[in-house]
């Protein structure tokens, strides 16, 4: 049997099998290193790796291994956001853009799937070590989900020519919809608290200003490939601002389709009082890198301004200071209100 095909392939995955292990072992090493913060959460710790805090040593070894293998084709779409920034609606609109010509309002998958089920997040192969869909099986375009920082993208990433969205909010409303997120799973600290570590930056994928920071300066740099959106403003003007979208992503709308009025049902289907009514948001849990979250989750109120009802205004105005000075001179402001 010496030299058969067969103990060569026993041989090989062997070979693998140590490899992956090594590199297991050597992960862990680095993780073991890195600050960690006994922060938010009751149990467990939280790790900085590459100046972002990661909510375990698992999340930040996910992201190794991303970075390792994921790799974009230069058509596909990026879709960014610090967490409670609009991922989810952004998730429905990126997908009924592009897919709009192979389903019908009537069947379409945003009906009897979660936006978080049709754009696939990229932490969840990642901490799971499912292999990354293989791109050369799947048509072209595709969209994809992540919410780590710009300076940790995977390299394929910034060498191909993939577009990003990167969706932002104002910050109180993001601490506020952050904590009341993790509230549903009883396992957060004291509202207080919980503020003290955002304004110190120690929040998932924080600090918040070094994220936003680092999507603005690069879209900046290269308004061609990253689209800079804030949630308030596709609130405020969302024909305007979906419209932008699609033809960043490159499928303009023709006038033919918006005289058919094909950008509103657009985004009716993806508005928040449309899809948290929809029984497959409602009901069923997903989950969200090694955890599980009910899917009704990802839909509370959906508004802009819902701080006021939380924050008070000594808390509001450290927020805005510390804003002040982490983005002065880059031109990145935020409105938290419905009225600017
Ligand atoms: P994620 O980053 O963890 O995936 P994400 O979808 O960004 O979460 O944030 C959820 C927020 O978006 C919630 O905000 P709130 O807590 O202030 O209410 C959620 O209500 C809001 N949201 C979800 N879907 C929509 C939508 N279709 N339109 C507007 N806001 C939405």
């Amino acid at each position: 049997m010496a030299g058969s095909p067969e103990n060569a392939m026993v041989l090989s995955s062997t070979a693998d099998e140590d490899e992956k292990q090594r590199e297991s072992r050597s992960k862990r090493e680095i993780i073991s290193t890195l600050p960690t913060e006994k922060a938010w959460k009751i149990q467990g710790l939280m790790y900085q790796y590459q100046g972002f805090w990661y909510y375990s040593g698992g999340a930040v070894e996910g992201v190794m291994w991303m970075q390792k293998c994921f790799k974009a084709r230069n058509e596909d779409v990026l879709l960014v956001s610090f967490p409670k920034c609009g991922t989810t609606w952004l998730k429905s609109l990126m997908f009924s853009i592009m897919n709009r010509t192979r389903y019908d309002f009537s069947a379409h998958p945003l009906l009897t799937s979660s936006p978080h089920e049709l754009v696939p997040f990229l932490e969840f192969y990642a901490e799971q070590n499912i292999p990354f869909p293989d791109l050369d099986t799947l048509s072209s375009p595709q969209l994809f989900h992540t919410h780590i920082a710009f300076t940790s993208l995977p390299q394929p990433v910034i060498d191909s020519q993939c577009r990003i969205v990167y969706i932002c909010r104002n910050p109180k409303d993001v601490f506020v919809s952050s904590f009341c997120f993790l509230s549903r799973w009883n396992i957060v600290v004291p509202l207080e608290e919980a503020f003290e570590l955002f304004c110190k930056g120690i929040s998932v994928y924080g600090p918040f200003w070094d994220h936003v920071l680092g999507y603005w300066k690069a879209s900046l740099a290269s308004p061609q490939r990253i689209l800079f959106l804030k949630y308030e403003d596709v609130k405020r003007d969302s024909l305007c601002q979906v419209k932008r979208l699609a033809e960043f992503m490159g499928f303009p709308f023709s006038s033919e389709e918006e005289g058919q009025g094909l950008i509103h049902e657009i985004m009716e289907l993806c508005s928040f009082e449309n899809l948290r009514n929809l029984k497959v948001n409602k009901t069923g849990a997903i989950s969200v890198g090694n955890v599980s979250t009910g899917k009704d989750t990802f839909f509370r109120k959906g508004e802009v301004g819902d701080w006021k009802n939380h924050l008070t205004a000594e808390m509001a105005d450290r927020i805005d200071r510390i804003m002040e000075e982490k983005l002065k001179g880059s031109g990145l402001t935020f409105s938290d209100s419905c009225d600017s």
